[in-house]
Parts: structure tokens; sequence; C-alpha cells
């Protein structure tokens, strides 16, 4: 085709909009290559006649949009993906022989994807739920994925009840809701009546289900997996994704605006950190142990429901990843991904977990219905970045042309044909198997309290109070008086300060002791690593100020305040009464990012309000400005202010304490930015709200 823009005539174009049209850079053609003269009218018989069955431009552009749509994910549905690199710090051959956890100089390109676990891949951001935390290593030996979530332990202990655990937390199936959302009778009816559950319901109603950003989410890989080094040595491994931010949550109040407010809170939080070079990263951390050391725990290390604490096994730190790149389409890499647990490579290898062990078989299985056959890992996102061969042909959706005349093996026709190669193959660890086919449940796997205990006690007064707030929260919405009634009663065995805070706010004064643990819990060893508050980086880094002014603000005030949040890698975002921006005082419009009625300070992790006092007094008479300015208050934040802000405190009722940070002049930004480093203000907590 030429690129020539040479004038043509138009001919099908109605009379009075015929004209002469510049030949386009790019033709618009049908899938099949023919270039498409009109792509406003359909074939008719006459201006005003029917459409003709013969019309293929316009059947296939309809076909091929009735089809737009695949099957969403059973699970995980709701997702955010990126590109990126995986890097080692040094050599790690002592345990395994992996290709890319050798040489610290090789970047391995990585695919990620975040996602929720029970909405619809069209839910908010921000439902009480796990995060998956999917990471596909494109690796020198094929492609190795680690599809783990954003909480090391699970539900469930076996494969065989996925699909009751699944089909309990989705939408009820009669009157198809509650969306994304595990505050229902079916979900807590399974839950209660499934003790193994109880650790993870713990760290489901923690703050850790309704994290602040993708960008500051810890990953786990939950089961217990095998490394192999050269030598053939094999020893246990747990994986861990460290987030260079620190991992950081929103109070549950919070949550619930966000979602109403902006749905895509955390795609687009993840995008826009990308679009702009402030690339997230994570650090790769190992539990490495032996059989030894498996044995000496108090649990089974092939139990999903149970975790390592690092304070037994400390993490060992072997690289970092790194999200540098947003997809060119979100449905070609995003959706298309598929993430197969049995995707691994030469030095790591599975482990007898028996939930691992079902999701083996499972990934494969749904990216047959979900991609629409067995040529998925042909699709770019999913095709191994190294040479790949073998006899499988065919297929719907085949996209590869294969040549020649050989098609299996062992052949002699082909001595180019691939051939098996013992010497770099995936050989699984020689491990000894010998037992009798039975259905049960090992003896090891039966205490499912004493960590949930654990974790509970682990926490920190207002981790605590939020586990409790958020259980009497989702029992409230409970309706069948009895499943609520079980819980209080499985309560009572984790903690019976946990039960009395949930039974009161309950209003539910009962003291159950009906369930019987099948093994009573122990006083474990606490493990305050597990403690989000208790880690909490110092830090503005990767974070949101918003600052809201109006007309007659101070421009060199937010100009200081601008040179000092880049110094500490935060953003600022200037909101004004109208998007269109607000006069300083000297009468210079200053444009805005966004419209106050837009950006509720939900989306910021602290607040400053440079309001002129003539702008101060007009806001406090706007719903939208007292509760933006109510709301950072109730969600513990720091808010820093000028004095003409007053009448807009005064409004929304906001009391004193460390966190309201007057900003008289340039000399006060320092102390604002100090308070607001130290994040959310937790001992403002108690007298605000309590659970129930
Ligand atoms: Fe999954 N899971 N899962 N899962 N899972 C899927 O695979 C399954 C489990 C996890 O971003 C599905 O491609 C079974 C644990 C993530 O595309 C499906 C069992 C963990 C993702 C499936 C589990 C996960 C999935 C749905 C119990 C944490 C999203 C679509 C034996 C370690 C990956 C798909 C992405 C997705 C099955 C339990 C993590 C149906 C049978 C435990 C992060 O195959």
């Amino acid at each position: 085709m030429s690129n020539s823009k040479k004038p043509v005539s138009k001919p099908s174009l109605p009379a009075e909009t015929h004209q002469m049209v510049t030949e386009p850079d790019q033709s618009l053609t049908t899938n099949h290559g023919l270039v498409i003269a009109d792509n406003q009218n359909s074939l008719k018989a006459g201006e005003r006649g029917p459409s003709l069955l013969e019309d293929f431009v316009l059947r296939e552009k309809i076909t091929h949009f009735d089809h737009e749509r695949i099957p969403e994910r059973i699970v995980h549905a709701r997702g955010s993906g990126a590109h990126g690199y995986f890097q080692v710090y040094k050599s790690q051959s002592d345990i395994t022989k992996a290709a890319f956890l050798q040489d610290p100089k090789v970047k391995t390109e990585v695919f990620v994807r975040f996602s929720t676990v029970a909405g619809g891949a069209g839910s908010g951001d921000l439902p009480r739920d796990v995060r998956g935390f999917a990471v596909k290593f494109y690796t020198s030996e094929g492609n190795y994925d680690l599809v783990g979530n954003n909480i090391p332990v699970f539900f469930i202990q076996d494969a065989i009840k996925f699909p009751d655990l699944v089909h309990s937390v989705k939408m009820e199936p009669d009157r198809g809701f509650p969306q994304a959302a595990s505050a229902h009778d079916t979900f807590w009816d399974f839950a209660t009546l499934t003790p193994e559950s109880m650790h993870m319901l713990m760290w489901v109603m923690s703050d850790r289900a309704i994290p602040r950003s993708l960008r500051m989410i810890e990953g786990f890989g939950v089961h217990t997996f095998r490394m192999i080094n050269a030598a053939g040595e094999s020893r246990f491994v747990k994986f861990h994704w460290r987030p260079k931010l620190g991992a950081a949550s929103v109070v549950w109040d919070e949550a619930v605006k966000i979602n109403g407010a902006d749905p895509d809170f955390h795609r687009r939080d993840l995008w826009e950190a990308i679009d702009k070079g402030d690339f997230p990263e994570w650090e790769l951390g190992l539990q490495v142990f032996d059989q030894a050391t498996a044995d000496s725990l108090d649990f089974d290390i092939l139990d999903a429901t149970k975790l390592i604490p690092e304070e037994i096994i400390p993490l060992r730190i072997v690289g970092k990843l790194v999200l540098n790149r947003n997809p060119d389409n979100f449905f070609a890499e995003t959706e298309q991904v598929a993430f197969l647990p049995t995707n691994i490579v030469p030095g790591i290898d599975f482990s007898n977990d028996p939930l691992l062990q079902g999701r083996l078989f499972s990934y494969q299985d749904t990216q047959l219905s979900r991609l629409g056959g067995p040529n998925f890992h042909q699709i770019p996102v999913n095709r191994p970045r190294c040479p790949m061969h073998n006899f499988q042909r065919d297929g719907l959706r085949q996209m590869d042309v294969p040549k020649g005349r050989v098609n299996y093996e062992p052949n002699s026709l082909d001595s180019g044909a691939p051939r098996e190669n013992p010497a770099r193959g995936f050989v699984s660890h020689p491990e000894p198997m010998d037992g009798i086919k039975l259905r049960q449940r090992s003896a090891t796997f039966a205490d499912h309290y004493s960590q949930a205990r654990m974790f509970f006690r682990s926490m920190t007064s207002p981790e605590q109070t939020h586990i409790a707030s958020a259980l009497a929260f989702e029992l409230g919405k409970v309706e069948t008086k009895a499943i609520r009634e079980r819980m209080l009663a499985h309560l009572l065995i984790i903690d019976p300060s946990l039960h009395k805070t949930v039974a009161n706010a309950l209003g539910m004064q009962t003291k159950d002791e009906s369930i019987k643990a099948a093994i009573d819990p122990r006083d474990v060893a606490l493990s305050p690593s597990l403690s989000l508050i208790a880690k909490a980086p110092v830090t503005l880094a990767g974070r949101k100020v918003g600052v809201l002014v109006t007309d007659g603000f101070d421009s060199s005030l937010l100009t200081a305040l601008r040179t000092a949040l880049q110094d500490e890698a935060a953003a600022l975002c200037l909101i004004a009464p109208k998007v269109g921006g607000a006069k300083d005082s000297s009468g210079q419009l200053v444009e805005a990012d966004f419209a106050l009625s837009a950006a509720p300070s939900v989306f910021f992790d602290a607040v400053a309000i440079l309001a002129s006092e003539a702008g101060a007094n007009d806001l406090a008479t706007q719903a939208a400005a007292v509760d933006w300015v109510s709301d950072a208050f109730a969600h513990l934040k720091v808010i820093g202010h000028v004095a003409g802000a007053a009448p807009l405190l005064k409004r929304a009722g906001v009391g004193t304490d460390s966190g309201l940070v007057p900003i008289p002049g340039e000399q006060a930004i320092a102390s604002f930015v100090e308070a607001a480093k130290k994040g959310r203000l937790w001992q403002r907590e108690p007298s605000l709200r309590r659970p129930g």
C-alpha cells in the first residue's frame, strides 16, 4: 500500500458529506486485509432499505465485538498487571540451581498480576479481601510462576474444599449478591463449619485485607516448596515479597468511601506510579530450612493454614523485583496472562502440601476454558522467552506454523528435531514415597487455633481493635443467628478478650462453649514481625499529600511545601473548590489537579489546608469541604493548616492533637512533614470509634 496522501473520492458517503478525502497513513482493513471504504454505514438495499446479509464488513465487525469478552477468572477476576524485572543480589547456588537465581548481572523479565479474589472483573478495588500476587518470571530455563497471595496462610488445608470455599464467599446463588464481600451468611456458614479457616480469618479480618496500595502489600508463596542445588541437595523454602515502600493499609471507613469515590483506586495508583517513573519494588525473601528443622516445628510444614514465624526462621533476602512498564493493552496482557503453579524450573520443586497438589491440576484446566483451548501458551504474554519446541500440534487457536514431516518422537527422519535432554531437563526431586491409598487428613494438621491466637495476640492494640471491628461488621451482616453464635464460640477458643469485644459489639452475650477444639490451642511464642503497625516505616515515600487551597492562598508556602514533599519522594495533589484552580494572594491563577468534589481526603495519606480565611469561611458552608476535613481527622491523618483555615476546622469539629500541625510560615513545613512521615495517629482512634 502506498503511503502517499493522494486525494481519493469517497462515493459511499451520503450526498451532504460527499467530499474529497486524503488517503490516511494506515487504511482501515477487515481482519483479512481488505481495505474498508466506509466504516460509517452498513450495506443497504436503498438509502432507507433493509441491511443486506451480504455486508461481510458489518458482520465481521459485529461478530468480533460479540466475542470481545472471555470468561472472567472464577476467582481473582479483578486484577492489575505490570511488566518488570527480577534481579538476584548474589548467587544462591548453595540452595538452588535455578538459573535466574545465580547471576546478579542478569535481569529476568517478569509480568506481575495483582488481584482481589471474590469480586467480578468490574468490582471495586477495596473490598475486604485477600490480594493475589502472581509473578511470571520469563527465565532462560522456561517460565517460572510464583502464584501467591498477600497473606501467608490459607482458609483450607486440602484442595478438595476449594470449590465450596469459593462458592460460599461469592455472590449467593439465588439472589446474585453480595458482590465482592465476605460479609454474608453463606461465607460465615462455611467458615464456621471449617475450623481450619480460623487462622486465615484472623488475617482477613485484619488490616492486611484493605491495603493502601498494591505497591504496599507483602506477598507470600503460602505453601512450602523445595529448592534443589546442583549437588541434588534438597531444602524446604517459603517465599516472601517485601515492598520497599513498607506495607500499609487504610482504615475500614476509608475503604468503604474509596470504593465509592474511585473504584479503581489501586489500579490507578499502580498505573500512575509506573507511568511517572516511580517504579514499585519488592525484595524476595526466603525462609530456608531442612528436614530436621521441619520436624522440630510444632505444626506440619505441609499445612497451608500455618506460617513459620520469622522469629524462628529469619528471611534470607535474595533479590529485588522492579515493576517498570505498564501493559500496552489490558486485555492482551493482564486479562490473558495465564499463571500456572506447575510452571517451575530446575532447582525448584513442589512439596506434598495437599492444597498445592490440587492447584497443580487446576490452573492448566481453567485456562482451557478461559482462553479457549490448549494453545494459550502462544499468547505473547504467556510465551516463554527461551527456545521452546515439542511435537504438540494443532488444536483451537493454533498460531504457529510448524514445519516438516516429523511430529512425533522418537524419529529418525529429522536429525535436527527436538530431543529429550537428561542433562538440562527438569527432574523431580526423588523423594521416597510409600503409603496406602486413603482419604485422610494427617493428625499433624489438627491444631486449628494456636496460630490464630498467636496472630491475634501478636498484633498491636489498634490492630486488635480493627480485627474485632471487622468481625463485628461482618457478623453484623449475617442474618442467621446460629452462624453468629458459632463464630463467637470459635472466638472464645481463640482469645477470650476478642470474644468479649465482638460479643459486646454485636450485643450478643452468649458464652457458647459447644465447639470443642480437636487440639486445645497452645500459647506459642508471639511473632511481633506479623504486625504492620509495629514495623511501619517512618516515610512519605510513594505517599500522596492532598493540599486544599482557595482564592487568596499563599503561593510561596505552597511552593515550599511542594519542594519539601519532593525531597521526601512524596506527591503533592493540589485541590481547589474548582478544577480550574484558585488565585493566590497576588491574583495569579494556579491550576488545580482536582476539584474538591472529585478528590475526597480518603485519596491521601496526609492533608494540608492552605485556605485563606475568606475561602475557609466559604468552604465551611459546603458539606464536601467539611467532610474532607472531618474524614481526614477520623481516618487518623496528619492535618497541616494555616491560621486562615480555622473556620473550616471548627465546622468540621476536629479536635486538637499532635496530628493537627499549624503551618504559620515556611519554617513550620518541616514539622508538618515530620509528623506526616509517622503515618496515622493511632492514639486518636479510641476517642473516635470502637468495635460495633
Ligand atoms: Fe488459586 N486459582 N486456587 N490460589 N489463584 C486461580 O486460576 C485454585 C490458591 C491464586 O492473576 C485460578 O487462572 C485452587 C492459593 C492467584 O491470574 C484457578 C486452589 C493461592 C490467582 C485457581 C487455589 C492462590 C489464582 C482462577 C486450592 C495463594 C490469580 C483463574 C487448591 C498461594 C492469578 C486462574 C492471576 C487463580 C485455583 C488456592 C493464588 C481456578 C483449586 C492457596 C494469585 O485455577
